[in-house]
């Protein structure tokens, strides 16, 4: 994919995470956003038709703004072959919103290896049941725990870690690997987030935020509350 690793200021960023349901994706996405307003941000979870390319769609809509530099394209791809539609969708869709020479770079964000993935099942089944109904779709009062441990658990058994050596995995352009098995792990991943693409693409992220600015765009995000309503 990557004919080239040339980065310049015209250069547009997608971030597509790899995760399991309660890692933080979606409140590190909003930390992130709060810390770099050139950033925007699609949640699957407020896709609400029958056309699941809306997610792209939406994207790279956004994506085209002169004003936006990266988007994070907020969904599980707990498995490969939603990585791969991500990718064949970004190829198929992408000159219908940006001009055909647009450098568009593809982050991968891994919130989970295969080695703590007991450990963030434990801590996301926990976070999951005190978020409660604070979600679009995913409400232990509607589904009843049982249900949503069915739900959760699934996506454990089904998750296939980055494997930056096979395809799609290696059509990644950069990969940052996070670890989401500590209870204050948004934190963590946004600030190894914000130092990782400071490295790799200055132009991206030309300063890394201070503690304190990271925590204040944390304690933003933990207080979101989702506007759409699926269930
Ligand atoms: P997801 O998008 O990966 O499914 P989130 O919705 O971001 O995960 O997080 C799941 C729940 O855990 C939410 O209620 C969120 O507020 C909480 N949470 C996420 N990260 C942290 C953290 O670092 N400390 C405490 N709570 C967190």
């Amino acid at each position: 994919t990557n004919n080239s690793d040339i980065v310049d200021e015209k250069t547009k960023f997608l971030i597509f995470p790899i995760s399991v349901i309660g890692c933080g994706k979606t409140t590190t996405a909003l930390t992130l956003t709060n810390l770099f307003p050139n950033w925007g941000h699609v949640q699957n979870d407020d896709i609400t038709g029958k056309d699941k390319s809306m997610l792209m769609k939406q994207s790279l809509e956004l994506l085209a703004k002169p004003d936006i530099k990266c988007v994070f394209v907020d969904r599980n791809n707990h498995q490969r072959r939603e990585r791969e539609q991500l990718f064949n969708w970004t190829e198929e869709l992408k000159e219908n919103y940006l001009p055909y020479y647009t450098n568009i770079k593809t982050i991968g964000l891994s919130f989970a290896s295969y080695e703590d993935l007991e450990q963030v099942r434990k801590l996301t089944i926990d976070r999951v049941f005190a978020r409660g109904d604070n979600h679009q779709s995913i409400k232990s009062s509607v589904y009843g725990e049982q249900k949503v441990l069915g739900i959760m658990n699934g996506f454990v058994k089904r998750y296939q870690p980055v494997d930056e050596n096979r395809e799609p995995d290696s059509l990644f352009d950069h990969i940052v690997h996070l670890n989401s098995s500590v209870p204050n792990s948004s934190f963590l991943n946004a600030k190894e987030t914000t130092r990782k693409l400071h490295e790799k693409y200055p132009i991206l992220v030309p300063h890394v935020p201070t503690d304190e600015q990271i925590n204040e765009a944390l304690i933003k995000s933990l207080e979101y509350k989702p506007t759409i309503k699926k269930v």
